[in-house]
C-alpha cells in the first residue's frame, strides 16, 4: 500500500448521473449511507422515479466534505464471508451542512418536489425526554428554536419551520420518517413535531396533525464507524480514494409502515423492505433482542477489557449469557411479528455479532446509554418484574452501565464518557460512597428510570448487590457465573 493512498489515488466518483431531488435527509451519517440510501438507491435502479436525497448534517462539515467532491457518490461495503464487496451508490444528489446555511435547508425542505423528510439523527436528536416521550422544551437548542425558528439548529425545528411554508404556501406537507432506533419512532417524531408546533402557532399543529404522515419504520444493518484503515485498504483494492465509503455487515431488514403523504415514496420493496400496516412488534423484536444485546456486551464487555462486539462474544461465557437472557428474559416479553420465528432471529443475530470482520466497538454502543437504556432494557426489565419473574441478566446489565457511568474500568483504566447526561450521571455516582447510595442516585434519573420501574420493590437491592459484585469480581466473572447459572 503507498504511504498515503489519499494522495496517491484519484478520488472516486459518480457512475450515474445525479438525480431529482424528491427526499431530504436529516444526519448523513455512516448509518443512512450504509442503509437508506442503498434502499434509495435500489429502488430507483429497479423503479424509476425522482428520489434523489439531499443530505444535510445538522452539525458537522464532515460528511459533505467527504461527498462533495465524488459527486455525492460513494462505495457500501459488506464484510461478509466472501470478503469485501464494495457497491456503489449514487442516491445522495447533494450535502448541505445545516449550521453554515439554514435558510438554503428550509428552502430545500418547503420545496414541492420534497415529498419525503427522513431522519437518521440518533436518540438525543429528537430531543425528547426518554421516560415519557414528549419534547423537552427546557432543551436549550428547543428553546433557541422557538425563539428563532427562521434560523433553527434541531431537526424539530427545521421541519416545523419548512411545513409552516409548504402550508403557506398552499403545498401538501411532506411525511415526516423516523429511523432511529426508538420504539415506535413515527409516533414519536409526530408528538415532538406537534408539540413543538403547538408552541409557536396552534392552527399549524392543528393541520399537521391533519395532514402531516409520520410512518414508524424498524431499521436494522451493523454498522460501525469507518477508520482511516478501512479506506486505507478499500483505496489499494479499487485504485480510487473513497473518502465517504462505509463498511457493514451483509445483513440488512427495513420494515415500513407504509403511510406516506399521498403515497408519495420510492418502491423500497424493490430492494427488500417490507412494506406493512403496523411494525410494532417488528420493532420491539429489535430493539429488545438486538439492541438491548448490544447494550448488555458493550457495558459488560468494555468493562472487561474488550475493544469490539465480536472480541466479546468469543470471550468465554458472553455467548452464554446472550442464549439464556433471550430464552428466559427477553423473549417472555417479546410478541411473535408475522414471518419472523424468534428463535431463528436471535441465533442469527448470535452470528451476526460474530463476525469477524465487523470490528464494531463496545465504546461505540456504550455511547449515549440514558438515551438508550429505556427502549433496549428498561421496558423488558419493567415487564419481567411485574410478571413476577426474575430479571438477574437485565439486572447485570444495568448494573454495568452503572459501573460504566462511574467512569472506570475492570482494570482501573479511565472511560471516556460521551453521553447527553454523562456529567450529572458521573456527579451524582462520584458523591455517593457506597454502592447502595450510587444505584440509588443513578435510579432518580426520572427521564431514565419511569417512577414506578425504579420504586419496584427489591429492585434497587438486586441492583446493588450486581453493582457490588461487578466492583469487587469484576464484569467477566458475573457474566460468566450468569451463563452457568
Ligand atoms: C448499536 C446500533 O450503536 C448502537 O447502539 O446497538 O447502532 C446497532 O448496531 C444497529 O441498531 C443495528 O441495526
Amino acid at each position: 500500500m503507498p504511504a498515503d493512498p489519499a494522495a496517491t489515488y484519484p478520488r472516486f466518483s459518480r457512475s450515474a448521473p445525479t438525480p431529482k431531488i424528491g427526499i431530504v435527509h436529516l444526519g448523513p451519517g455512516a448509518f443512512f449511507r450504509a442503509f437508506n440510501a442503498v434502499y434509495t438507491d435500489e429502488a430507483m435502479t429497479r423503479a424509476g422515479g425522482d428520489w434523489g436525497i439531499l443530505a444535510v448534517s445538522l452539525q458537522s462539515p464532515t460528511a459533505r466534505d467527504q461527498l462533495d467532491p465524488q459527486g455525492g457518490a460513494y462505495q457500501v461495503v459488506t464484510l461478509g464471508p466472501e470478503g469485501e464487496t464494495p457497491q456503489p451508490v449514487n442516491a445522495i444528489a447533494r450535502v448541505l451542512v445545516a449550521p453554515e446555511d439554514p435558510a438554503a435547508v428550509i428552502a430545500a425542505m418547503a420545496n414541492p418536489a420534497v415529498r419525503i423528510v427522513s431522519l437518521t439523527i440518533t436518540e438525543k436528536g429528537y430531543r425528547h425526554a426518554p421516560a415519557t416521550g414528549r419534547l423537552n422544551l427546557d432543551d436549550p437548542d428547543v428553546a433557541h428554536d422557538l425563539a428563532h425558528p427562521e434560523a433553527p439548529v434541531t431537526a424539530v425545528g427545521f421541519i416545523v419551520t419548512a411545513l409552516a411554508r409548504r402550508r403557506t404556501a398552499g403545498a401538501r406537507p411532506f411525511t415526516v420518517q423516523s429511523c432511529d432506533n426508538l420504539p415506535d419512532n413515527g409516533h414519536l417524531a409526530r408528538g415532538i413535531v406537534l408539540d413543538f408546533a403547538r408552541a409557536l402557532d396552534p392552527d399549524l399543529a392543528d393541520w399537521i396533525a391533519a395532514k402531516g404522515r409520520f410512518p414508524s419504520s424498524m431499521v436494522d444493518r451493523i454498522t460501525p464507524a469507518t477508520t482511516p484503515e478501512d479506506l486505507d485498504r478499500l483505496a489499494a483494492r479499487t485504485r480510487a480514494y473513497d473518502a465517504a465509503a462505509v463498511f457493514c455487515e451483509p445483513f440488512r431488514q427495513w420494515v415500513i409502515e407504509d403511510d406516506f403523504v399521498d403515497g408519495a415514496r420510492p418502491a423500497w420493496q424493490e430492494a427488500g423492505a417490507q412494506m406493512v400496516r403496523d411494525v410494532a412488534a417488528h420493532e420491539a423484536m429489535k430493539l429488545r433482542c438486538l439492541n438491548g444485546t448490544h447494550s448488555t456486551l458493550a457495558y459488560l464487555g468494555y468493562l472487561a477489557g474488550f475493544e469490539t462486539i465480536a472480541e466479546t462474544v468469543t470471550a468465554p461465557g458472553y455467548d452464554r449469557m446472550l442464549l439464556r437472557l433471550w430464552r428466559d428474559e427477553i423473549l417472555p416479553t417479546v410478541a411473535q411479528p408475522e414471518g419472523e420465528d424468534l428463535q431463528a432471529y436471535c441465533d442469527a443475530l448470535l452470528a451476526r455479532y460474530r463476525n469477524p470482520a465487523i470490528r464494531h466497538r463496545t465504546w461505540q454502543i456504550a455511547m449515549d446509554g440514558s438515551q438508550k437504556l429505556p427502549q433496549r432494557l428498561l421496558g423488558t426489565l419493567a415487564e419481567t418484574l411485574a410478571a413476577g419473574r426474575p430479571a438477574p441478566g437485565l439486572i447485570l446489565a444495568v448494573a454495568g452501565w452503572m459501573r460504566y457511568m462511574g467512569g472506570v474500568d475492570d482494570a482501573g483504566r479511565e472511560i471516556t464518557l460521551k453521553d447527553p447526561l454523562a456529567g450529572p450521571l458521573k456527579s451524582a455516582s462520584d458523591a455517593a460512597s457506597t454502592a447502595a447510595d450510587k444505584v440509588a442516585a443513578f435510579l432518580a434519573f426520572d427521564t431514565i428510570f419511569p417512577a414506578d420501574l425504579a420504586a419496584t420493590p427489591g429492585l434497587a437491592e438486586a441492583l446493588t448487590r450486581a453493582y457490588e459484585d461487578l466492583a469487587t469480581r469484576g464484569a467477566h466473572a458475573c457474566v460468566k457465573d450468569y451463563a452457568n447459572g
